[in-house]
């Protein structure tokens, strides 16, 4: 699947101090694991509405990682799905009156849009569910043929659907460190079914909906029967096929820890034997709006596409998002907004200026802030500094230091200040 043009990114001088960054399977904030080639997976949308600022909050966060990973000179082979067909989307289509393949390619346009806006790197690999059929297929079939998942009859129709025996599976409980109550809370509203009779265990999760009527159905070969796949075993293949098993971040929202997180982790396990599925769990805290998470499904919602539409320059969302540190919930509000509006224009009078302080203590201090669990408001704090000096005219001025600094918050923050 297509992904979106990418910005360029200025390579600076110098280099980043190891990053470090909240891990929560272990805890606790650790250096990030990872050879010369970092391979990052990162959950992507479901594509039945546009882009809303919780969304552009997680890119924007892992955009940050993807920077400072390549700022160290790492190579990183970034990966990002689109949950192409899945009940919300198709719920939503239904209720809209619309076609669901083309409520999705709709909004997943629309994203890539907000994502170009954003100067959000692409993944290197970008893929829907319904273009990885044949390797979810084949993924489900050996888990069932190594009887690690097992098949439960369909009362109205011929096939069979097809879960992942998950509790006895080896690691299962280690991404979240949920106890099994704490799990059983949220399963149901998260997409799981634990109600239903017949399953090994309540936390099972599907892994394959055989074919029902008026649903859509993809040839699941000789093993499978018609049908389409669970929600997680998507992320499970996505992943193993682009980068194997332990590549160095998993990361998405809050809500994702549990199931969606935990099931994708156990399913790589149980396929492979090995563990851990990613050395590093990375997670988005969630954006609300009006005391609310922000979410489609409630529809408290703003919209990237509307503020654009509305002129609202890009780079003074993404100056917006970089105020909240990306572990603690906050909730939208138009200030936020016009601070940043201010604030770029600040920044672009103080680089546009002929001279000003030497940028080298401003790209240390903003590379010091990003490894430390990607503080980016401290980040953003130094840039304040600079431009406050420059725009004062108080210290020692460096003739060209202004494009020096732009360059390096172009390339770390992803914030361009041209125009
Ligand atoms: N397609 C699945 C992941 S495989 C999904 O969760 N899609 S989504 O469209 O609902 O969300 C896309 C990404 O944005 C996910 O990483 C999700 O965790 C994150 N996200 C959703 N709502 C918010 C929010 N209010 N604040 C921050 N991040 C959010
Ligand atoms: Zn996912």
């Amino acid at each position: 699947m297509e992904s979106w043009p990418s910005p360029l990114r200025p390579v600076i001088p110098g280099s980043p101090p190891a990053l470090r960054l909240f891990d929560t399977a272990a805890g606790k904030v650790r250096e990030v694991e990872t050879g010369q080639v970092a391979g990052m997976y990162v959950c992507g949308i479901t594509p039945y509405d546009a882009t809303h600022l919780g969304h552009a909050a997680t890119y924007v966060t892992f955009d940050l990682v993807n920077r400072a990973l390549r700022d160290s000179g790492r190579e990183v082979v970034y990966v990002q799905n689109v949950t192409d067909v899945d009940e919300p989307l198709l719920e939503r289509a239904a209720r809209d009156g619309v076609d669901w393949q083309d409520l999705a390619a709709q909004e997943t346009a629309l994203f890539r849009q907000d994502m170009a806006a954003l100067r959000v790197l692409p993944p290197e690999h970008y893929h829907g569910v319904v273009d990885s059929i044949p390797y979810i297929v084949d993924v489900v079939a050996r888990l069932l043929e190594a009887g690690t998942a097992y098949r439960l009859g369909v009362a109205e129709g011929t096939g069979a659907d097809v879960y992942l025996d998950v509790t006895s599976t080896a690691g299962f409980g280690q991404v979240s460190g949920w106890s099994r109550a704490e799990m059983l809370e949220v399963f149901a509203e998260r997409g799981g079914d634990p109600e239903r009779p017949g399953k090994r265990d309540a936390l099972d999760p599907l892994l394959w909906r055989a074919a029902r009527e008026g649903e859509p159905c993809w040839d699941g070969g000789r093993v499978l029967g018609r049908g389409r796949p669970g929600w997680h075993i998507e992320c499970t293949t996505i992943a193993l096929t682009h980068l194997g098993m332990g590549f160095a971040i998993q990361g998405g929202g809050s809500d994702l820890v549990f199931p969606h997180h935990e099931m994708s982790a156990a399913q790589g396990t149980a396929l492979t034997g090995q563990s851990p599925f990613a050395t590093h769990y990375v997670h988005q805290a969630m954006v609300g709006l009006d005391g609310e998470k922000m979410s489609k499904s409630k529809g408290n919602l703003v919209l990237v596409s509307r503020l654009l539409a509305d002129h609202v320059d890009p780079m003074a969302i993404r100056l917006a998002l970089l105020r909240h540190h990306y572990r603690t919930d906050w909730e939208w509000t138009g200030a936020d907004l016009t601070e940043a509006v201010r604030r770029l224009k600040r920044w672009r009078m103080a680089a546009a200026a002929p001279a000003g302080p030497p940028a080298d203590s401003v790209i240390a201090a903003l590379r010091s802030a990003l490894s430390n669990d990607l503080d980016a408001a401290a980040a953003v704090d130094a840039v304040d500094r600079w431009a406050d000096d420059v725009l004062d005219g108080s210290s020692a001025a460096r003739p060209g230091a202004g494009t020096e600094v732009a360059r390096a918050v172009d390339a770390l923050l992803g914030v361009s200040l041209a125009g």
